[in-house]
């Protein structure tokens, strides 16, 4: 590409750059058998300090429990009411009247997502998608909201083909008609991509070709960082290599300047017996970076400094969710308020409060290697110079015995001796970090402060007896495409390695 493309390129993307920097909002699906009540949902966001938030539908009485509230909200039309919206422009002018003039301007709906990836989770409505968009677009217009109010549709990753190297990325062709032109509407009226990005599902299905480290934007050895061969920028986590390879795919159907928000991010923090790093400690890991990702404007390898918006997924575990047991642990609160761990955002600014802890621990790996683990601890307990007296018998941490238990104490205690540096929880791969105080009674850990990990009671919402638990919120298509983007990642890092 010649320098005046790439100059173009820098100025559309100033023009991104001179607003406010990105920030991050939260979902809220709201399949709970004891749902909160939107007063109590409302205190929870204002507690938490949840300023931008994403609804399902456009409840009314969420709605009205928003006035005032200072929160954005960009409510959505239902999947279930696109043929209708689609079909006819008057009922699209209807839905604009009763679900956002209505509320206007005591609640501050800053945009209406179009349903919920209709192209890969309800295909057959995807003919009328875009006119679904124009419709809804028109009565904003009409009602001269456009300017306020932006109009989108989120996507799926998986409608994105061949994602690694993201250079290489291209949208699934199936989808390009429809796709084409919405992205050329997006783009003249100054609205966004909405696109939903799951680093653990990637990580999932990859097969182990994806490294947990690096969906969980955890550092990663030089040799492991992923080079794009194409533009040699460097990815160091999955996220970005997703958003990237929606720049690429939208940049090759022409359309260069259209910004990138991301809808719905998250990790389950607890899962089936084969979802094994569905975990609080990679819940916490993962979101915790993510959002100091996102508030640090860090932008992406393709577009430093450009800020990604990210919604995360989601508010509340949704217990009523079928499929698998990690369907219904992605909150980051269960329905009475209680947080289901606590971020670690020290020092990101406030975003969810009630960040106080800066606690993280290093252990030894579930299912770790017995003599490696040996070998570790004796090395920490000798060369280590961590003092292991309390691991004698008779001494406050000798219980459990067990080599796993005795080497997560010296781990600990020589990462804590080390002022918790990066790769001092090493121990030739035997050691793990984790955000769980792995205290017990009689033993304490260095770095624990006495609370083991729980949460002071602070938010707690009541439950509230009214179920009413409905909603579509799709995340059912996480794709095969990412999959086999992610299979080509390695073996790239491989080559470059030659
Ligand atoms: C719907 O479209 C028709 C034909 O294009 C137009 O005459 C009418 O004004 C539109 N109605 C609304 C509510 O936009
Ligand atoms: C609504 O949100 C927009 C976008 O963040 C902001 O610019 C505007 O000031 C807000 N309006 C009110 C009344 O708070
Ligand atoms: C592209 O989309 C079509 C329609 O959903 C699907 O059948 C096909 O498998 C997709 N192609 C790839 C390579 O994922
Ligand atoms: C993109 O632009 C090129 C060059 O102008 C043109 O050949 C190509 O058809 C365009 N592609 C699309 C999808 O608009
Ligand atoms: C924050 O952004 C700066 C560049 O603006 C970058 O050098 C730094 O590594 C980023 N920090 C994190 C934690 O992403
Ligand atoms: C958390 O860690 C950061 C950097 O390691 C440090 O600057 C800060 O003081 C710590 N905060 C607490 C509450 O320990
Ligand atoms: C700390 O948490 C662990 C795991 O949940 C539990 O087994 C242990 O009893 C707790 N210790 C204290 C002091 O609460
Ligand atoms: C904290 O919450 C637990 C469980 O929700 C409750 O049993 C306990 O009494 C609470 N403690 C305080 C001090 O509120
Ligand atoms: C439950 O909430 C809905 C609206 O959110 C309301 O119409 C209904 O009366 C409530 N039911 C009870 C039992 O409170
Ligand atoms: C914003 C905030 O500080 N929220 C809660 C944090 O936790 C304490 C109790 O530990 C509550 O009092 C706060 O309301």
């Amino acid at each position: 590409m010649g320098v005046p493309l790439l100059l173009l390129l820098l100025l559309a993307f100033s023009v991104a750059r001179a607003d406010e920097g990105a920030f991050i909002g939260v979902n809220i699906g709201t399949a709970l058998s004891s749902m909160p009540s939107p007063t109590q949902v409302v205190a929870l966001l204002k507690s938490q300090q949840i300023h931008h938030i994403r609804l399902y539908d456009a409840d009314p009485a969420m709605l009205a429990a928003l006035s005032n509230s200072n929160i954005r909200v960009t409510v959505s039309v239902p999947n279930d009411q696109i043929l209708a919206v689609g079909q006819s422009n008057s009922t699209a002018a209807n839905w604009i009247t009763r679900n956002v003039v209505a509320h206007l301007p005591s609640v501050n709906i800053t945009a209406v997502a179009v349903g919920s990836e209709i192209l890969t989770s309800l295909p057959h409505a995807s003919p009328v998608l875009f006119s679904a968009i124009r419709f809804i677009h028109s009565a904003l217009v009409a009602a001269n909201l456009d300017r306020q109010i932006k109009v989108s549709t989120p996507h799926s990753s998986s409608i994105i083909l061949d994602s690694f190297p993201p250079s290489q990325a291209f949208f699934n062709r199936t989808w390009e008609p429809i796709l084409s032109p919405i992205l050329k509407f997006l783009q003249s009226t100054d609205s966004y991509f909405m696109l939903n990005v799951y680093p653990y599902y990637d990580y999932m299905q990859s097969n182990g070709v994806v490294p947990l480290d690096y969906a969980l934007f955890r550092p990663l050895p030089p040799t492991k960082e992923a080079v794009d061969a194409n533009t040699l920028l460097h990815y160091t986590n999955v996220f970005d290599a997703v958003v990237d390879a929606a720049y690429f795919a939208m940049a090759y159907l022409n359309v260069t300047n259209l910004p990138v928000v991301v809808m719905e991010s998250g990790w389950p923090h607890k899962g089936d017996a084969n979802e094994p790093d569905a975990t609080t400690d990679n819940a916490n890991t993962y979101n915790s970076n993510l959002i100091r990702h996102v508030l640090n404007n860090t932008g992406t390898p393709k577009h430093p400094g450009i800020p990604v918006s990210t919604y995360i997924y989601e508010l509340y575990d949704e217990d009523e969710r079928p499929g698998a047991m990690s369907e219904r642990f992605w909150g980051l609160f269960n329905g009475n308020g209680v947080p289901a761990y606590t971020l670690h955002l020290t020092g990101s600014g406030v975003v969810l409060a009630n960040d106080t802890t800066n606690e993280t621990y290093c252990i030894a790996k579930d299912g770790a290697d017995e003599k490696m683990l040996q070998a570790a601890l004796d090395w920490a307990c000798g060369q280590g110079k961590v003092d292991c007296s309390v691991l004698q018998q008779g001494q406050s941490c000798y219980d459990p015995d067990t080599v796993n238990w005795h080497a997560s104490y010296a781990f600990n205690a020589y990462y804590h001796k080390m002022g918790m540096t990066v790769g001092s929880c090493y121990f030739n791969g035997v050691a793990d970090i984790t955000t769980t105080d792995p205290s017990h009674d009689t033993c304490k850990f260095p770095g624990s402060n006495g609370k083991n990990g729980t949460f002071p009671n602070g938010t707690s919402l009541a439950p509230s007896t009214n179920s009413s638990a409905e909603t579509s919120n799709a995340r059912q298509d996480y794709g095969t495409a990412a999959i086999i983007q992610f299979m080509g990642l390695l073996l790239l890092s491989n080559l470059l390695l030659l």
